[in-house]
């Protein structure tokens, strides 16, 4: 029988805790993404949580569940480096580049994964594409520019809508954009970077994950 992909992201989950416990030090902060996957991960992890110092947090969201478990989560301004950041993905290609942002996260993931040594993505294997751009790559963008960066869009053949009722821990509205067929993902996400009024696009290219634990039906494998 099939392995659910629910019990594929707990596995993955598990898998990414033993895959960080050994770089660990007791005076380590952690840092921790968003979304369903890192929800499981952070479970797991609480478990372990004599072995290090304390998480940084991509969400509020992650932030109080590490909270709930008695994780203490600091601000990032007080982080000088972690070791690790781990987090889950809406696309990942074989060169580990990603397309995150579905949960609305994505500018926050940028910044904390920035701090951290090592980016461990972790995802089932759904999330493994050949080329990025069938998810809607979402764009946090302050919310005066939502027309003239949907416009910046359209002329670099994307189909741009604003995702209604949603609003980020920024406080800024994200269009999600459709229709993007991406040969170089790192060309695009620097190009979208430079368009005023975005404040962050959903390609992790520039700077991929360093590994990927993919679950799979055949156990989970190291990207
Ligand atoms: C975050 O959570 C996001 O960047 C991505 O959108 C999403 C993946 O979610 P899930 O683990 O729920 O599939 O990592």
């Amino acid at each position: 029988m099939a392995i659910s992909q629910q019990e594929l992201k707990q596995q993955v989950a598990q898998a990414a805790v033993e895959y960080i416990l050994p770089l660990l030090q007791a005076n380590d902060v952690v840092g921790v993404g968003t979304g369903s996957t890192a929800d499981l991960f952070i479970d797991e992890l609480a478990q372990y949580k004599h072995l290090f110092r304390a998480a940084a947090a991509s969400s509020e969201r992650s932030a109080q569940r590490l909270a709930k478990h008695g994780i203490q989560v600091l601000d990032l301004n007080d982080v000088e480096s972690m070791p690790v950041y781990v987090d889950g993905a809406d696309e990942i290609n074989a060169l580990r580049q990603m397309l995150k942002g579905g949960g609305g996260a994505l500018t926050r993931e940028k910044i904390v994964a920035s701090v951290a040594e090592r980016f461990v993505c972790i995802a089932d294997e759904s999330k493994v594409v050949d080329a990025l751009g069938a998810f809607k790559l979402p764009i946090e963008v302050l919310p005066m520019a939502v027309a003239s960066v949907s416009r910046a869009m359209s002329k670099l053949g994307g189909v741009a809508h604003i995702r209604e009722g949603f609003i980020t821990d920024n406080g800024n509205p994200i269009i999600d954009v459709a229709g993007f067929s991406v040969k170089d993902a790192r060309e695009l996400e620097q190009r979208i970077n430079n368009i005023p009024g975005v404040v962050c696009c959903g390609f992790f290219a520039l700077s991929p994950a360093t590994v990927a634990l993919i679950a799979t039906q055949d156990g989970v494998k190291t990207l």
